[in-house]
C-alpha cells in the first residue's frame, strides 16, 4: 500500500493542554438513542460517547516532493476539465505547511465491547474528472458508502479489502450511484479503477465514530470521547504510520501535533 519504503523520520509532540474546550466537529452517531438501521449492527448496549476531545495538527517537514503527473490524453472528457496537467494527489502540502489526506483515528483505548451504532448518513466517494472525491476518508462498519459516478464515461471501482469481501463495480454512464457497506474494520482499505490506473483511494474502516481526516487546514478534531488513556495512529499513503498516547479526562481537550515529513537521502 504505501509507496516509499523508508519512512520518514517522524516525531510526536504534546503540546499542551486545553481545558474545556471542545470543537465538536467530528461526525459522530446521535447521542439520542437512535435506533441502528444497519443489518451488519449487532445488538447491544450503545458504546459511550463523552466529553473529551483530541485536536491537532498535522504538520510537513521538508520539501514537498513533486507529485507523478497524470496524463489523461485518452480521456480528453476528463482532461477538459483541467486547465494545467492534474497531478496524484498523493503528497498533498498545504499553504500553512500541513499535510492533507491523512487520517487520523483512535486504534485502541476504548472500553472492550463497546459498540456503536454507524450514522444513517452515507460516506460519498464520487468519481469525478477521473479522480476520486475524497481521496483519503473514514467509514463506519455498516455504514453506507454511495459511489458516484459524475462523468460521463465508465468507471470500474474496485474495493481490495483484505478483511471485508473484495468488491468490483462498473459505472458506465454518469450519475450511477452504488451503495455498499463493510463488514469489519480495516485500515486502510484501498479502491482503485481498472480502467484509469492513477486512481486510487483510501478508505479506513472503524467499528467507531472517532476518526477524522485532515484538509486543507491540516487539523483534525476527535470529539466526544470518553474519559480514557487512548492510542491514536495517523496514516499518510506515503509517508505510513505513527503513534501516539493520549489521556483525556471529561470535558478535557488534548492537543497533539504530529510531523510527517520527506525523507531525506
Ligand atoms: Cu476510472
Amino acid at each position: 500500500m504505501f509507496r516509499g519504503t523508508s519512512l520518514a523520520i517522524v516525531s510526536a509532540t504534546l503540546i499542551g493542554l486545553m481545558l474545556g474546550c471542545s470543537k465538536g466537529e467530528q461526525a459522530a452517531p446521535s447521542s439520542g438513542g437512535a435506533p441502528a438501521q444497519s443489518a451488519a449492527a449487532p445488538a447491544g448496549p450503545a458504546g459511550p460517547l463523552g466529553t473529551a476531545s483530541i485536536t491537532g495538527q498535522i504538520k510537513f517537514l521538508g520539501k514537498a516532493p513533486e507529485n507523478p503527473a497524470i496524463d489523461m490524453t485518452e480521456e480528453p472528457q476528463c482532461k477538459a476539465k483541467y486547465t494545467s496537467m492534474p497531478h496524484q494527489p498523493i503528497v498533498v502540502v498545504n499553504p500553512n505547511g500541513t499535510l492533507a489526506n491523512v487520517f487520523i483515528y483512535i486504534k485502541s483505548g476504548l472500553p472492550a465491547g463497546a459498540h456503536y451504532a454507524p450514522p444513517s448518513t452515507p460516506v460519498e466517494l464520487d468519481q469525478e474528472g477521473c479522480r476520486y472525491h475524497p481521496r483519503v476518508f473514514g467509514i463506519m462498519v455498516g455504514q453506507e458508502l454511495a459511489i458516484k459516478n459524475s462523468d460521463p464515461l465508465l468507471h470500474n471501482i474496485k474495493a481490495m479489502g483484505k478483511l471485508n469481501r473484495p468488491f468490483n463495480i462498473s459505472q458506465p454512464t454518469a450519475n450511477m450511484t452504488t451503495d455498499r457497506a463493510f463488514t469489519a474494520s480495516e485500515v486502510m482499505l484501498p479502491f482503485e479503477c481498472n480502467v484509469h490506473g492513477w486512481m486510487h483511494a483510501y478508505g479506513g474502516v472503524l467499528p467507531h465514530p472517532f476518526f477524522a481526516t485532515t484538509g486543507t487546514d491540516g487539523t483534525f478534531t476527535i470529539a466526544k470521547l470518553p474519559a480514557g488513556t487512548y492510542t491514536l495512529e495517523a496514516w499518510h499513503e506515503q509517508y505510513g504510520t505513527q503513534d501516539v498516547t493520549v489521556t483525556v479526562a471529561d470535558n478535557e481537550s488534548k492537543t497533539v501535533t504530529l510531523q510527517f515529513g520527506a525523507h531525506s537521502s
